[in-house]
């Protein structure tokens, strides 16, 4: 199917649709496509393994916001930076599981908790693991974000029932250094590692729109295809704007064709993968986002917050998939 692109070292000991051995020359093929051929492409590899009239609805709860003494230079929650927003305390349990049945009544079918924090602490732990096995009990996925992870808390969070972790790496190696200094890759790499290997499913992609080139998006694409397994979802977040971080307005922001381009791209290369178009969709035309569900992104975030920034009103989501005939 995507016999253009030359093959990779080692294929025959692969699967063709898991493969985790691609190379730069290869995905940079496939991104260049003429754009009738990618469409093409990714739509096959789509229907092959995903039913193209269906999106999953992801539901996101800050369930404690700001402070965080990580420096991602994107991030409104960091407390190297002035962005007004405050910190505050882990959410009380009642609040967050009031959120979650609001969630599920408007459609979502998995609940994500975040926490700005490095990584959790026992104590922190105990809280998030009941909250995990409550929310489980009203019959959604759950899925957390609370930082870097040691072997033991992602098997107490196994234990507990959670379903998904959600750990990014945010962009290509040879970028990272320029936007967060404070946890490595390797750091990333390694939560990631914890977290499958407590057989927890993985949640993990990137930013784009912080000023990274092509080069970078296709790299951050590389190491999620080259894991040792895929992520079963991987997000892709537009750079949701946010004022006093050193991630600015000036970065260049990706065209909606370079956007479509990536998700056709991350399509071919995580064939199995759930793709989100995650943070930036309020920025995003009806249009873009109707040819990147065609690219094959299959998940969206409902509801009108992120974490800390907006997301497209829940009406317009309900409109625009209507007249495309996409059902949650
Ligand atoms: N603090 C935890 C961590 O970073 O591991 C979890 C929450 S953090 C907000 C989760 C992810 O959200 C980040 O890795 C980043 O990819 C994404 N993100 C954060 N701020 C963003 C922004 N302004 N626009 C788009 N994506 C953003
Ligand atoms: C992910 O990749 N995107 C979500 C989720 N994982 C936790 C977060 C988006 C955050 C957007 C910025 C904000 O609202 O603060
Ligand atoms: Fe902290 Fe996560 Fe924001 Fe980084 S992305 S500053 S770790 S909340």
């Amino acid at each position: 199917m995507i016999a253009e692109v030359p093959a990779g070292e080692n294929e025959s000991r692969r699967s063709p649709m898991a493969r985790g051995n691609w190379l730069r020359a290869e995905a940079e093929a496939v991104y260049n496509l003429p754009f009738a051929d990618l469409m093409f492409q990714a739509q096959t590899v789509h229907r092959e393994n995903f039913n193209p009239n269906r999106l999953e609805a992801a539901s996101l709860l800050s369930i404690k916001t700001g402070g965080c003494p990580e420096d991602c230079g994107y991030c409104s929650q960091s407390a190297h930076y002035d962005t007004g927003v405050e910190a505050t305390r882990l959410m009380d349990p009642d609040h967050v599981i009031s959120a979650a049945r609001h969630a599920k009544h408007a459609g979502a079918t998995r609940f994500c908790m975040a926490a700005a924090w490095r990584s959790p602490k026992d104590r922190e732990l105990d809280r998030v693991c009941k909250l995990v096995s409550t929310i489980r009990n009203l019959g959604m996925e759950t899925c957390a974000t609370l930082g870097m992870l040691t072997a033991k808390q992602a098997a107490r969070l196994a234990e507990a029932g959670l379903d998904f972790y959600n750990h990014n790496i945010d962009t290509s190696p040879e970028f990272y250094g320029k936007i967060i200094t404070t946890r490595t890759l390797q750091d990333r790499i390694a939560t990631l590692a914890h977290v499958r290997a407590a057989g927890i499913k993985v949640c993990c992609g990137g930013i784009v729109g912080m000023g990274e080139g092509v080069e970078d998006r296709l790299g951050m694409l590389l190491l999620l295809a080259n894991l040792p397994s895929h992520p079963e979802s991987v997000p892709i977040n537009l750079w949701n704007k946010v004022k006093g971080v050193p991630v600015n307005d000036t970065a260049e922001r990706l065209d909606g064709i370079a956007l479509v381009r990536l998700v056709a791209t991350a399509r071919i290369m995580l064939p199995k993968s759930v793709v989100r178009l995650s943070a930036g969709r309020q920025y995003m035309t009806d249009e873009s986002q109707a040819l990147c569900f065609l690219a094959g992104a299959n998940s969206i975030f409902i509801g009108d917050v992120l974490l800390t920034t907006k997301n497209r009103q829940r009406e317009c989501d309900a409109q625009l998939l209507h007249r495309l005939g996409i059902t949650l």
